[in-house]
């Protein structure tokens, strides 16, 4: 009987998908761009579905769910009170509270992990967007100072989610940019137009976003578009890291 060939675990990807099932699972409408990203050709929506090797992908996944106090708070909504669909952690700069549909939280101190991808993330954008051809794509002004704040997010399976909503509390100030990294199960993010903005006609679509992937929503992002988490049949763990700039703290 021949020996099987010797495996890895410990260097095996966490569900990595290849080049090539990214590129067909992106919108056909998106455009490349330079340094490996995708740019939607409406919105300034980016996509760098490769910013995270392989191995610091499931380096940081391993990490955050192993290290983290994953919670499960209960959020008013439409006057109903109910625990959250998937489990959260707020995370940031001393002082940087958060509210948001109807709750305060207080930031836990920052995993120098999650810092590093935050700051690895603002200088790829500002390196690789702010250096694009075509001016169009840059985002301009300038990310210039390290993301203040974190809400991570880990969905268990298919079954956890995250509804409609925009990332648009007054703390967060006008037209904020916001990141994802993604990481674990490759989950779709869909979108639609903002019902109250002029793009409210804007037809529904949905961004596969990879173990490794960065989103940027990028400036005006938050008052023209909502954005989901829906439910999947699908199997897998996922941990999204959106990266925020508070401006003023919560009260
Ligand atoms: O998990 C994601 O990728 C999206 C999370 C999200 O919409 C948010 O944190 O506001």
């Amino acid at each position: 009987m021949s020996t099987p060939p010797p495996t890895d675990d410990l260097f095996a990807t966490h569900a990595t998908p290849s080049a090539v099932d990214i590129v067909r699972r992106l919108p056909e409408d998106w455009q490349p761009l330079a340094h490996g990203w995708y740019r939607h050709p409406l919105h300034p929506l980016y996509l760098k579905p490769q910013a995270l090797t392989p191995l610091q992908a499931d380096q940081a996944l391993a990490t955050l769910e192993g290290t983290l106090d994953w919670q499960r708070p209960s959020l008013s909504v439409h006057g109903q009170t109910h625990p959250i669909p998937r489990r959260q952690v707020w995370m940031g700069d001393r002082g940087a509270r958060y509210r948001y549909s109807g709750s305060l939280f207080e930031p836990t101190p920052w995993l120098p992990m999650a810092w590093r991808i935050g700051e690895l993330s603002r200088c790829a954008i500002n390196d690789e967007l702010g250096a694009q051809p075509d001016q169009k794509v840059r985002i301009e002004p300038r990310i210039g100072t390290p993301f203040n704040s974190l809400l991570a997010n880990r969905y268990a399976d298919g079954n956890d989610r995250m509804g409609w909503h925009s990332d648009n509390e007054p703390e967060l100030g006008n037209r904020p940019v916001v990141l994802a990294i993604s990481l674990g199960l490759m989950r779709p993010l869909r979108f639609k137009g903002h019902p109250r903005s002029p793009h409210a006609e804007t037809p529904a679509f949905n961004l596969w976003l990879p173990h490794g992937s960065l989103l940027v929503m990028g400036r005006g992002c938050q008052d023209h578009l909502h954005h989901a988490l829906p439910p999947r049949k699908l199997e897998g763990l996922r941990i999204s890291l959106t990266y925020r700039q508070l401006l003023t703290p919560s009260r």
